[in-house]
């Protein structure tokens, strides 16, 4: 056995409850070292009580390891377990002392109790949410009358600059909520509001305004009322890590050097404060002048941010935020933060900005779920840039689905891009058919798709600020084919439990085709996806065994059939196409 890859700590990634009395537990091997692995359990105060033992399902393969999962039923709340492991050798037994032979030299691991407070719960409509995200001066003007000087001329061919300005508004993305509906999205996602001398926001002057350039309280609040009169759902961007330049307390730092009663909601390094040639003070990134860093360990500071969190959930109903730069704002304020928010609206949503692992702040008491950025890398180095093959596409998503705890994965937000990346077309060298198969992929997999603004009707962009042109609107611009197909796939999630709720197992993967193949299992129903990623058409025969007595599989997306024989199924699959099987009467 390879004894080094074994692990299993008591801690969110490989310990969570899924309710009172329901633990999940995980455990990591080598890859194709064992071949059986069970789980014994008792009351941890009745040592000599009864047992019970569950075999682990092995749920998932990484690169280099194995994931075994099982359910734990603890009704007394408290449990105490330890791990059998046979690779065909040996078999040995896993506790908190280590492996050993004998059982009582392994020891235990505990879950001391389930409080049920410590429950990690995301709203539940987390799980069924289409995001949209919309870069507010981009995506419509519905009041020429706020626009800011100097706007730039809204066309297809527009190319932004860092300070281009467009005259996009809160009115306008109201007016749109008629194309977003039929689109199928139902939660939009604003990048930052508040007033602002920047065309994006994220140097914010005045965070109880907005930007007058946007709209008013009562805009917002008019986009709100209207967005849930549609079922849909309004999360803004929390940009608490640092400031604008000319946000009050800063500027009296800049006044009043360190006199000033705000002098440490900063990191000064040198007084007088100066910009150049670099600033004196830290920011975000590097060197960045016009985004002083806050120091949100600061009590004053935290205060205040808090109180801007409250005063918007509460004045414009909004229904949670998205966080910048999560990673780099302490965990006490995060922590804080969920209490104030879930205080006022239970259900709100809170997603962190973190590209990378996020494990840290997802256990329950800081975020529901983050942008899923190593779900991005993973997409466009498989279906976009094809520098990875089916087989290395699958190790990098099993990977990710081991790091999080289950809830955390269905409220994270899996993109193609953002207002911080490259567009997917441009990514996939302008072919449709890898980004049609991507998205095929991204609105079938777990986790709530995000969408970003002009997408959806083709739209390409290098890195920021040429990802941010202004939304095409002229139909005889926009793909329209493209269009259908996102509305085709937003549809079918939304009506299939499976795709939105159920777990994943890898199906297929066939590195020397591009082909790959996942089920989507839910106590209701069972969907099986297949891409032939690749320029050949593929036939390939699968195993149908999930799909229960099935005499036949049916494509939700052509209505074609596929007939089950001795529990297989043979399916063909054009080039760069695929198929979401579900059973047919
Ligand atoms: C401007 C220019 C850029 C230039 C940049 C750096 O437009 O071309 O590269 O300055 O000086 C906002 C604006 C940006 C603006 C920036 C600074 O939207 O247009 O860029 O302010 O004025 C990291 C952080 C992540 C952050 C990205 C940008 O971890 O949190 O960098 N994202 C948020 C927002 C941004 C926003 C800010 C933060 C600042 O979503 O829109 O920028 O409020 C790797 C790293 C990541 C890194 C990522 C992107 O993967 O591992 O950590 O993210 O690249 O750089
Ligand atoms: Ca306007």
């Amino acid at each position: 056995m390879n004894r080094a890859a074994i692990e299993h700590r008591p801690d969110p990634a490989f310990a969570f409850p899924v309710a009172p009395d329901r633990l999940r537990v995980r455990l990591r091997a080598a890859r194709g070292d064992l071949v059986s692995c069970h789980v014994v359990y008792g009351d941890r105060y009745d040592p000599e009580g009864p047992e019970e033992v569950v075999a682990m399902e092995k749920v998932a393969t990484g690169a280099r390891h194995d994931y075994y999962e099982a359910h734990l039923h603890v009704p007394r709340r408290r449990v105490r377990y330890a791990f059998y492991l046979h690779d065909g050798r040996e078999g040995l037994w896993y506790g908190e002392r280590g492996l050993a032979a004998d059982r009582a030299q392994a020891g235990a691991f505990h879950c001391p109790y389930i409080c049920p407070g410590d429950a990690f719960t995301v709203p539940d409509w987390a799980a069924d949410a289409v995001v949209y995200q919309i870069f507010p001066d981009r995506f419509a003007n519905g009041d020429p009358s706020n626009d800011p000087a100097g706007v730039e001329a809204w066309t297809a061919d527009a190319r932004p600059t860092a300070t281009s300005v467009y005259g996009g508004d809160l009115e306008g993305i109201r007016q749109k909520l008629p194309y977003l509906a039929e689109l199928g999205v139902n939660t939009l996602y604003l990048t930052p509001i508040f007033a602002s001398p920047s065309n994006h926001k994220y140097d914010t002057t005045d965070y109880f305004r907005i930007d007058p350039h946007f709209g008013d309280l009562d805009t917002l609040r008019a986009l709100v009322r209207d967005a849930h009169a549609r079922g849909m759902r309004v999360i803004l961007d929390a940009v608490f890590n640092h400031c604008g330049y000319g946000f009050f307390a800063f500027q009296d730092v800049v006044k009043h050097g360190q006199a000033s009663p705000y002098a440490d909601w900063f990191r000064i390094y040198e007084f007088p404060v100066r910009t150049r040639p670099q600033p004196t003070y830290e920011t975000f990134a590097r060197g960045v002048w016009t985004m002083p860093k806050l120091m949100t360990h600061h009590p004053a500071v935290r205060d205040y941010l808090l109180q801007v969190a409250a005063y918007w959930t509460r004045e414009a109903d909004i229904d949670g935020w998205r966080l910048d730069v999560a990673n780099e704002v302490d965990h006490a304020f995060w922590r804080a933060f969920r209490q104030v928010v879930k205080g006022i609206k239970p259900d709100a949503l809170i997603i962190g900005e973190i590209w990378h692992d996020a494990a840290p702040w997802l256990s329950g008491d800081q975020f529901d779920g983050v942008m899923h950025y190593p779900f991005r890398d993973a997409v466009v180095s498989f279906f976009a840039t094809r520098q990875i093959d089916a087989a290395a596409f699958d190790a990098q998503l099993a990977d990710w689905r081991m790091r999080y705890p289950e809830p955390a994965l269905l409220a994270s937000w899996n993109l193609l891009g953002s207002h911080d990346t490259e567009r997917f077309l441009t990514l996939c060298g302008g072919r449709v058919e890898r980004m049609r198969l991507a998205v095929l992929f991204q609105l079938t997999y777990l986790g709530a798709p995000m969408i970003y603004y002009g997408d959806e009707v083709g739209m390409e962009g290098g890195p920021d600020p040429d990802c941010r042109r202004p939304m095409v609107w002229d139909e005889a611009r926009q793909n329209r084919e493209l269009l259908g197909w996102y509305r085709q796939l937003i549809r079918l999630r939304r009506n299939c439990v499976a795709l939105r709720r159920g777990a994943v197992r890898t199906w297929w993967v066939d590195p020397l085709v591009g082909g790959y193949g996942f089920l989507r299992l839910a106590d209701e129903e069972v969907v099986g996806v297949a891409l032939n990623n690749g320029p050949r058409p593929v036939a390939v025969t699968l195993d149908a065994g999930a799909f229960g007595d099935a005499p036949r599989l049916v494509d939700a997306l052509s209505g074609e059939v596929f007939a089950v024989a001795a529990g297989r199924v043979t399916v063909a699959l054009p080039p760069w196409q695929g198929r979401v099987l579900v059973r047919s009467a």
